[in-house]
Order: structure tokens, then C-alpha cells, then sequence
């Protein structure tokens, strides 16, 4: 029914890794009485993270969803991973959201990863509002916070409740429209009193609420002739200016609390309830027809035809693939039939669950702002639009960061590659940044994703769902050898025992040739000396002989040889011993003539903001990096550099401690150039080492 979409609130929690998400979705889940014991990230009791990867790190990896009723609302949580390594994660899920809840760290105030992913809310319109979280850690100061957050998100961002205390002494928050105190009982039980404002917050009071109360007004036309003629709003008018305020994006409340003491909490709740938008406030949601570009939109009404986007995919090796769907309209109920319209397959819902942390219910039906997940669903992934099979729509899939940290994975017993390679195939359909290719020169399965974290726990999944276990290494360089000198030289294979012999003879001159030349063979000979059809097998004896230089085993390329002279024999001679008269001569030429190694060298565009520019640079310079241009848009300088791979295998860790996350890179190959003495030798040295 319509009547209770308006009751919907469906938000994401999102901040830098460890902003306290997880532990206020913990309390709010206890507070509504969906859990009876408040879970602790710190003591692994925590029913949002709850994989072990999360639970042995003590952070989110894998958004987790959950549901709760609060003053007759059904409020749907959507707690998002902190950390940079799982950004696509956090901007997926975050598309189920109607509204975000910001935390701020009550002493160290928002990172730049926040902003980020603020900036992904900015473009869906989604209304917010700042949770000034930690409360109750020591030097915790709630209008300091809030002066940042005015600083640098706006002045839109103002507070709604206040704190009572901070630190230590922090019992509990002043609502500012209501003038109440809400007042927690010691401990974590969430027992709260509900009293007088303390009369030393009065003034702090009164001068915010004026604030607010102007700001809530300026909202609306109506509201502020009203107030200025009046100079005051009924306390209705209030109450639904707020809320018209917060939808429309024109103010940003600040509450506050503390999710581990969990104080603060219901006020928090309540406003949640009152203020969100349901998905009706959101409006109708727009997406395309399935094979063009004509808009269509769907409104967020039970009755209309259903439409679905699938945010999540959780792989189990038992159950199978658990498909996440956030709905925008329609109905669904268990066993329906439904459409794939971005791959345009049908699919067959079995049960419907809706998610409880590392639970889940199985239910009856959903509708618009509902978080569904369905099993086994045989064509379906992420980012994948469902819908009614007659009203097809797809909802534009959003863009991901590139893979930028890749290690080369080897499995710990012989024999497991193809394992391997199918079970990081399951992982990669419920993570869209992961990638896997085969590099064939360098043997190696490279995997590649958006960080150490990414990488390591993608290894830890791998042993826990699918019990192969790999070891990790930084890739191997495709290292290349080639010469720079000329040569003349005779490749003679000749064997006479007992019955038939072998007879091959050719004379070359090998020159080297410009970068990218790759291996140029030219046919000189005149009067028949070789007969023809032994003129290709000399050719493809030294092709295969170059695939393993002289120097260190690296595939040689650059050079031209000219095929000059040569002899042969009416009964000895054979295409074999040709080839192999080819290869000896290869061999010999390539050590005479100047051989060399060359390493890759990598095309990087570099984003950072202008204060790291310095250091950034530097850093490049002692990378033996060479930088091609700079480049200013706003505040970020765009940097071009051509860097040897060997140097740059670890590059998104170092650009990220360098900018404090706040950098960004693509790098793809560029060209070979020839290695400077000092390193060759050692990378000779290690090649031998490797041999042995
Ligand atoms: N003192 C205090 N500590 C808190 C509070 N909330 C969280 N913490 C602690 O801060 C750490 C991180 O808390 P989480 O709830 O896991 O933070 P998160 O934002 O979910 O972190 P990620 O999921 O990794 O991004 C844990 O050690 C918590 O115990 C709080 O209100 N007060
Ligand atoms: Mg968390």
C-alpha cells in the first residue's frame, strides 16, 4: 500500500574506515530491539561485520543490510565499508540508498575519503545528514566539529541536537525544535530519561535554534514571508519545514551520539523517521528502455510495474549466488517470474529474503524501498536492472575505479591453477574491481585490485569458500633483450653417423633496428646456395631461438637479420638441420653484437591535489620516472610521467601514503627502453639465481 511507502526510510551509513558506522548501526539495531545484545566490533560480536575476513580485521569490507521498525517506520540500514579499498562496494550499495547518514568523528572530524564518497551522493541527490559520532571519546568537541563541517560541506550544516556534555562526563543530546534532554543511563543500555534542558545549555540553545529556525525558512517561499513578517513559525510549521528542508537538500541537520555507549541513538531514530525521505518524497526514478536511449521513469508505487536494481552479490560455494536488489516500484512476492532487461534473460525468484546482518528472514513480499535478496538467480549481477518482463527498463550502470595494484598469485599445491582461476571467477561476479588475466610471457595469473587490503582478503575468501589457497608476489617484469651492435656471422649444423647425416649452413648479418621494430628477416640469397625451401625454416630457427636471449632469458626483439650465404648438401640437408643451423647462428650473433636488456616503461597520469605536488614529483624523479607534462584542473594538478614498470609495481600504496588517499592513477604500457648498466647487472644476477 501506498500509505506504507511513506513509512520507508531506506539509508546508507558512510564515513572513513573506522568513523564509528558499524557500531551505530549495531546500537540502533539493539535500541529496536532486533538484537538483544548490543554487538561490539571490538569483541567480534557484531552481526554487521560478520565475515571473517571483516571480523580478523575490525573493519567493514562487505556492505551489510538490515532492517528495523522504529515509531511505526521501517528503517533499512545500509552499513558501508570505510576504507578506500572497497569504494566500488560502498558506491553499488550506496544506489539502494534514498538518503545518506555522514559520520564525523567527534575529535578528528570528516577524512577525504568522506568527501568522496559525499561527492557520489551529490550526483544521485541524495539528502543527508552528519552524525557527530564518538561522543564519549576524550577530547570529543561537538561545536568544533561543527565548525569544520561548516567550513568546508557549507553552511547548510546545522545542528538539530546538541550534545549534554563530552567525553567522559556526555549523557545524553538537547533536541533544539522540542527543547527536550534526552538523558542516558550509564552503561550501554540505551535507558534514557526524558527532561528539562540543563539551564547551562540554554544560551548554546537558544543561539542555534535561531539559526535553525532561520535556515528552515529559507527553505521555502511561504515559510520565509511568514517569518519575516512574523518573526516566528508555529511549532508545526517547524516541524514540517525541517523536514521539507532536509528533503530538498537546502539544510543538512548535524546530530550527535555514540554508537559503542549507545547514546544518542533514539533521538537519532526518531529523527531519521520523521525527516528522511520515503521513496515517495524521492519521486520517480529514471531509467531507459532496454536497447536505446529514450528515458523512462517509474514511480514508487506498489501498483506500478516493478523495477529492481541489483546493488549486491554474495557468492556461497553452498547456497550459490545471493542476488541484492534494492526495489524502485512495483511489487514482488516469492516464486515470481521476472526480467533481466540489461542482459534480457528471464529469471525465476525462489524465496524472498530480506537481510538481517548475517541473517536472513524469508518473507512474503516487498515493495518500493525495499532491500530483497533472492537465490540462484542464473544470469544475474551486479549493477543488473530486474523488472516486469512487459515494462522492461534498465537503470544505467554506474562507473567503477580501475584495478590498480596487481600481484601475481601461484597456488600453494601443483595442480590448483584451474581451481584457481574458476574460484576467483565466483568471487569476481560479487566484486566488480577485481580483475584476473594470464600474462603469458611471464607465465604468471595476475590479480589485480584496488589495494593490499583488497588483494589479501580476496586470498582469505578464496581458502574459506573455496579451500584453495595461493600464494601472492609482486609480478614478475616482462623484461626484453635485444642488441645494439651489427654482425656477420655462420651457422653451421653438420652430423654424418651411421646412416642418413644432417647438413645445414647459413651465413647472417644481424643489425639492431629502432624500438618497436620487432624481428625483420630478409632473404639475400642469390645463385641457390640454400635452396628455397629451406630459406623459411633458417628464418623460424632463429624466431623460435630468440625467444630466450643471451643476457638473462628475456625474449629478444628489435633486429633485423639478412640471410647472406649459406651451403647445403643433395642428401644431408633437411629443413630440421636448417633450422637448427639458423638458431646456432642466432646464438652466436646475439653475444657478439652488443646484446642489451630493456625493461617496460609505463604511461602514468597522475591526479593529486596541489599540495602534494611536491612530493609526488620527487617521488617520481628517484622512481627513475620522467615526467612528460602537468596539468592544473581546480585544485588538482593532472601529472604525466613515463615510469619503468619495476618501479611502480607497489605505486597505489606509495601514492596513497604520499596524499593521505587523496590521489588518484592509471597507468597502462608504454614503450621498452634499455635498462642503465648498474641495474642490469643485477637483474642478470637475479635471473641466474632463478635458473639454478
Ligand atoms: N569511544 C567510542 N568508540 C567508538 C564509537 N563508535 C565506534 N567506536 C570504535 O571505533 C572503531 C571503529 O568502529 P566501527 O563501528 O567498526 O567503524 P566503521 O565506521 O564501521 O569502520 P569501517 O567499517 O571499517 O569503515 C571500533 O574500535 C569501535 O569500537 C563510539 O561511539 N565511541
Ligand atoms: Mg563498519
Amino acid at each position: 500500500m501506498k500509505e506504507d511507502v511513506a513509512k520507508v526510510r531506506t539509508f546508507a551509513l558512510i564515513a572513513h574506515g573506522g568513523a564509528g558506522k558499524t557500531s551505530l548501526a549495531e546500537a540502533m539495531l539493539f535500541d529496536a530491539g532486533v538484537t538483544t545484545r548490543l554487538g561490539r566490533v571490538d569483541e567480534n560480536t557484531s552481526i554487521m561485520d560478520y565475515e571473517p575476513e571483516e571480523v580478523k580485521r575490525k573493519i567493514t569490507i562487505s556492505t551489510a543490510f538490515n532492517t528495523l521498525t522504529w515509531n511505526k517506520h521501517q528503517l533499512t540500514i545500509i552499513d558501508t565499508p570505510g576504507d578506500f579499498n572497497f569504494i566500488s562496494e560502498t558506491k553499488t550499495s550506496m544506489l539502494g540508498a534514498d538518503a545518506v547518514v555522514v559520520l564525523a568523528d567527534a575529535v578528528d572530524g570528516i577524512r577525504v575519503q568522506t568527501e568522496k564518497v559525499l561527492e557520489f551522493a551529490d550526483e544521485y541527490n541524495q539528502p543527508r545528514m552528519i552524525f557527530v559520532s564518538k561522543m564519549d571519546r576524550e577530547r570529543a568537541d561537538f561545536l568544533a566539529r561543527v565548525q569544520d563541517l561548516r567550513n568546508s560541506l557549507g553552511k547548510q550544516c546545522i545542528p538539530v541536537q546538541i550534545p549534554i556534555g563530552a567525553a567522559e562526563s556526555f549523557k545524553g543530546v538537547v533536541d533544539l525544535l522540542s527543547e527536550k534532554a534526552y538523558v542516558f543511563d550509564d552503561g550501554d543500555s540505551g535507558k534514557l530519561a526524558v527532561q528539562e534542558m540543563p539551564a547551562d545549555l540554554a544560551d548554546t540553545v537558544r543561539k542555534l535554534k535561531e539559526e535553525l529556525i532561520e535556515q528552515v525558512a529559507e527553505a521555502k517561499d511561504e515559510l520565509l514571508e511568514k517569518y519575516l513578517e512574523e518573526g516566528e513559525l508555529s511549532s508545526e510549521e517547524l516541524v514540517e519545514g525541517l523536514r521539507h528542508a532536509v528533503i530538498t537538500r537546502k539544510l543538512v541537520p548535524i546530530a550527535c551520539g555514540s554508537g559503542t555507549a549507545n547514546m544518542g541513538i533514539q533521538p537519532l531514530m526518531d529523527f531519521i523517521a520523521s525527516n528522511f525521505p520515503s521513496p515517495l518524497d524521492r519521486g520517480a526514478v529514471k531509467g531507459r528502455v532496454p536497447d536505446g536511449e529514450a528515458e523512462l521513469m517509474r514511480e514508487p508505487d506498489p501498483s506500478a510495474p516493478f523495477s529492481a536494481l541489483v546493488i549486491k552479490t554474495i557468492s556461497d560455494p553452498y547456497a550459490g549466488r545471493l542476488s541484492v536488489m534494492r526495489i524502485f516500484s512495483g511489487s514482488l512476492t516469492a516464486d515470481a517470474n521476472v526480467f533481466n532487461a540489461t542482459k534480457g534473460a528471464k529469471e525465476r525468484f525462489g524465496q524472498l529474503l530480506r537481510l538481517k546482518g548475517k541473517s536472513q528472514d524469508s518473507i512474503q513480499s516487498a515493495g518500493p524501498g525495499d532491500i530483497v535478496a533472492v537465490a540462484k538467480l542464473k544470469e544475474t549481477v551486479t549493477q543488473d536492472t530486474l523488472c516486469a518482463e512487459k515494462e522492461p527498463i534498465v537503470f544505467p550502470p554506474i562507473e567503477l575505479p580501475p584495478a590498480v595494484y596487481s600481484l601475481a598469485v601461484e597456488p600453494k599445491s601443483k595442480g590448483d591453477e584451474d581451481k584457481i582461476f574458476s574460484s576467483l571467477t565466483r568471487l569476481m561476479e560479487e566484486d566488480l574491481t577485481l580483475r584476473l588475466e594470464r600474462n603469458e610471457e611471464t607465465r604468471e595469473m595476475i590479480l589485480s585490485g584496488m589495494g593490499e587490503i583488497h588483494i589479501e582478503a580476496t586470498v582469505e575468501k578464496l581458502k574459506r569458500k573455496f579451500g584453495v589457497e595461493v600464494n601472492l608476489r609482486l609480478p614478475k617484469v616482462s623484461y626484453k633483450e635485444t642488441i645494439k651492435g651489427k654482425t656477420r656471422i655462420q651457422g653451421k649444423y653438420k652430423k654424418q653417423s651411421g646412416g642418413r647425416g644432417q647438413y645445414g649452413d647459413c651465413t647472417i648479418e644481424m643489425e639492431s633496428l629502432p624500438r618497436g621494430s620487432g624481428f625483420q628477416f630478409v632473404d639475400k640469397i642469390v645463385g641457390g646456395v640454400i635452396p628455397k625451401q629451406y630459406i623459411p625454416a633458417v628464418e623460424k630457427g632463429i624466431a623460435e631461438a630468440a625467444q630466450e636471449g643471451a643476457l638473462a632469458g628475456y625474449p629478444v626483439i628489435d633486429f633485423k637479420v639478412e640471410l647472406v650465404d649459406g651451403s647445403y648438401h643433395t642428401v644431408d640437408s633437411s629443413e630440421m638441420a636448417f633450422k637448427i643451423a639458423g638458431s646456432m647462428a642466432f646464438k652466436k650473433a646475439v653475444l657478439e653484437a652488443k646484446p642489451t636488456l630493456l625493461e617496460p616503461i609505463m604511461l602514468m597520469e597522475i591526479v593529486v591535489p596541489d599540495d602534494c605536488m611536491g612530493d609526488v614529483i620527487g617521488d617520481l624523479n628517484s622512481k627513475r620516472g620522467r615526467v612528460l607534462g602537468m596539468e592544473t584542473k581546480g585544485t588538482k594538478q593532472i601529472i604525466k610521467a613515463n615510469v619503468p614498470q619495476s618501479e611502480v609495481l607497489r605505486y597505489a600504496p606509495d601514492l596513497r601514503a604520499m596524499t593521505a588517499g587523496r590521489g588518484m592513477f592509471t597507468m597502462g604500457f608504454s614503450h621498452f627502453e634499455e635498462v642503465p648498466g648498474a641495474l642490469q647487472e643485477k637483474i642478470i644476477e637475479a635471473s641466474k639465481q632463478e635458473d639454478k
